[in-house]
């Protein structure tokens, strides 16, 4: 276990609305939970030298840098925390695993299927001397989505049929919204397939525990020149008609898509960020020969199951407010019927995170769990280029033997 006097020193790259969202995570993770190891929040890192010394202050982290390569390579530091945007996840992973750092890195893992590989490929190499790495796909840990899981894995909805998944937000409806970096290709990979849709692909994967084989998608990008962010360089721009700066946006607004999985159920998904009045419509629907199981983010304290082995009379979806503490993580939390929220989730994931690193365990989803949804994502753009049905390569072909 590479401690140090049981606590486990967290170097942290990146600080915006997911380092705030980690930040609060590790601050609480070993006060609400017993864990092997404490967490110490050691170092964060950003470009800007004032604005990452005001996020340190602000978010309670020891010290701040504006240099990763120092941070990945300090002897001080046990795990290294990637939140920035997809370009700089395969160079910060790769070179944290190389100085022996376990590494949480944000989804989606990266921005191409190769470095997704190139990063699989390297934690399989680290793993070898007892280095860990995990991808931060939180939503596995709201608690009714683990009772999802759980349900499924005891049978209790039978034969898995349909799943049906929804990611919409409408941050971007307004076509006078900058283009920030996450509707360039180059910063993010992608657009709302990546960022939205590739929790839906995990989430929806990791209930089922059946893997998506082929997809057939359409996307589209409906607003295809926005003004420049203030203080923006290096991007194409052009003028509107008023005479401001537009760059062009190289990314899909939405992506649609139906899916076989490998235990033989029918899926759809649809992420979008132009669903007008949905903020962060999370919503997944799953339907077996014994029962239906339903979840929406925006009640996320609630699972809807329908158990079709009541009597007739009795049938129907019944709605159980997840918050006892038989229920997966809420032991630790406030007496049945106190309410978590988003936050929790990634309370959650340092979680296990922790006692995975702690114990020796492997964390899940791993960098090959992650390459995987990566492959998914590939295949739906390209099937969305080609307007074909396209299979899902297999991840065990993309790693080295
Ligand atoms: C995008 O708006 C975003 O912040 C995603 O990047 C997160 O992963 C998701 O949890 C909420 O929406």
């Amino acid at each position: 276990m590479s401690t140090h006097d049981s606590f486990l020193r967290v170097g942290m790259v990146g600080y915006a609305f997911m380092g705030a969202a980690h930040s609060q995570a590790w601050r609480t993770v070993h006060r609400v939970y017993d864990l092997p190891a404490r967490v110490r929040m050691a170092l964060i890192c950003g470009r800007d030298e004032p604005k990452v010394a005001d996020a340190a202050d602000r978010l309670g982290w020891d010290g701040h840098t504006t240099d990763w390569r120092r941070l990945v390579e300090s002897d001080d530091i046990d795990v290294v925390d990637i939140c920035t945007p997809g370009d700089s996840h395969c160079e910060i992973a790769i070179a944290a695993l190389a100085a022996g750092k376990h590494v949480l890195c944000e989804k989606p893992l990266a921005n191409t299927v190769e470095e997704a590989r190139r990063m699989a490929a390297a934690a399989a190499t680290a793993r070898a001397s007892g280095v860990r790495a995990m991808c931060g796909f939180n939503y596995r840990r709201v608690p009714a989505v683990a009772l999802m899981r759980r349900l499924v894995a005891d049978g209790r909805l039978g034969e898995i049929r349909h799943v049906r998944a929804v990611y919409l937000q409408d941050w971007i409806v307004d076509p006078q919204f900058p283009l920030v970096w996450r509707m360039q290709k180059d910063r993010a990979g992608s657009g709302a397939l990546g960022d939205i849709g590739a929790h839906i692909i995990d989430l929806t994967q990791y209930v089922t525990g059946q893997l998506i084989t082929g997809v057939s998608a359409v996307t589209e990008t409906f607003v295809k020149q926005r003004p420049l962010p203030a203080g923006s360089s290096g991007l194409a721009a052009q003028a509107d008609g008023d005479g401001r700066a537009t760059g062009p946006v190289t990314v899909d607004d939405a992506a649609v898509f139906l899916a076989r999985l490998d235990g033989g159920a029918l899926a759809t998904y649809e992420a979008t960020r132009f669903a007008t009045g949905r903020k962060n419509a999370l919503r997944v629907e799953i339907n077996g020969s014994l029962g239906s199981v339903a979840f929406d983010l925006e009640r996320l304290n609630e699972l809807e199951f329908y158990d079709a082995s009541r009597p007739g009379p009795e049938q129907g979806f019944s709605r159980i407010l997840v918050t006892e503490p038989e229920h997966p993580y809420l032991s630790a939390w406030w007496p049945p019927g106190h309410i978590i929220g988003y936050e929790h989730s990634f309370t959650h994931q340092m979680r296990d995170f922790v006692e995975a690193v702690a114990t020796g365990a492997d964390p899940a989803p791993s960098f090959t769990d992650a390459l995987q949804v990566q492959l998914v994502l590939d295949a739906v753009s390209r099937s969305a280029e080609r307007a074909a049905w396209t299979e899902v390569a297999p991840v065990l072909a993309e790693l080295p033997a």
